[in-house]
């Protein structure tokens, strides 16, 4: 901090009017300027560009703030939208009030045909150094307790699930343990199924089924290194801890079939380790899972299919021999 100067700071009015005074230094008399329409056309132009958008409609996209899915992937895709959509008109509305501040700040306070030197220096005004770091404060305190409520509405436990699937990531595929019905769908490793020209065959991924408007619980765990069970339109990931278990909660309200990725850069096919997610009805849920018993994938694939059952903390034994 540079010690204030000895004499009493002037006002913001002062100043300002100070700086649009003659000043020594000049070449004579600042003609007379039409000040205030040149300022209101200025004024008018931020306006017309809230209008021309307002009036412009927005499309689907556009309401969604650009997310992928649609609205109702899942029940909890309506309340992510909210925030990110909020989020991004109280930033904007943020921005084109400071956008337009330093547009007002530029043309009005110019330097004049004639004038040298610097303006009057404006600093130590505490009303504007309180005001910028007061509402910033409560626009961080704002978006924080937002994204709590909402993160804990989604996080929370409904109990007593329709459905439970437990998926492992493994480098680099997926398996899925069909809990209730004690049905498994094994994911064989995306470096051993490749094209010949390195490309993936999409009709070849890993599918989890999902009967559609049923409570699902997802137990999400790892053989190997940290991965992510990221379904893109679902608006939610969650990251597959070696020796952890994850949750994820949510009712699918939308059939269809949806992309699921790695979200976390996890090795050499990390960026080919995709899965799909099918929401069906419960009658071709049903017919699904039934297939898998046809194939005899019956039980599940637990940890023991860990590739690191031997490190500390995996439940494996220590003694030797
Ligand atoms: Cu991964």
């Amino acid at each position: 901090m540079r010690p204030n100067r000895p004499h009493a700071q002037p006002s913001v009015n002062r100043q300002l009017l100070a700086n649009r005074s003659p000043r020594s230094g000049t070449q004579g008399p600042r003609p007379p300027r039409p000040q205030r329409s040149r300022l209101a056309r200025w004024a008018l132009i931020p306006i017309f560009g809230v209008v021309a958008v307002v009036l412009a409609g927005c499309s689907q996209a556009q309401l969604s703030g650009f997310l992928p899915g649609g609205p109702g992937v899942t029940n909890n895709t309506a309340r992510v939208t909210s925030l990110w959509v909020n989020s991004w008109i109280v930033l904007l509305g943020v921005g084109v009030i400071t956008w337009g501040l330093i547009i007002w700040a530029v043309v009005v306070y110019r330097r004049r045909k004639g004038q040298t030197g610097l303006p009057v220096q404006l600093r130590y005004n505490m009303p504007i150094e309180i005001f910028y770091t007061v509402v910033p404060l409560i626009l961080v305190l704002g978006f924080f307790a937002f994204t709590a409520r909402d993160q804990a509405a989604i996080e929370a436990d409904p109990g007593n699930p329709d459905v439970q699937v437990e998926v492992f990531g493994k480098r680099w595929s997926w398996d899925f343990n069909y809990l209730d019905e004690k049905v498994y769908s094994p994911g064989v490793q995306v470096q051993n199924r490749l094209n010949p020209d390195g490309s993936i065959d999409t009709s070849k991924l890993p599918t989890l089924y999902l009967p559609v408007g049923k409570k699902v619980q997802i137990d999400i765990e790892s053989r190997d290194v940290a991965h992510s069970f990221w379904v893109v339109d679902f608006l939610y990931k969650k990251d597959m801890i070696p020796a952890t278990t994850n949750h994820m909660y949510f009712i699918p309200e939308k059939i269809g079939t949806y992309q699921g990725k790695c979200a976390e850069l996890c090795g050499e096919y990390h960026a080919d380790m995709l899965f799909q997610v099918k929401v069906v009805s419960q009658a071709d849920y049903e017919q699904q899972i039934q297939a898998l018993r046809d194939l005899g994938q019956t039980g599940r694939l637990g940890p023991s299919y860990n590739t690191n059952s031997n490190l500390p903390g995996a439940g494996a034994t220590t003694t030797e021999g």
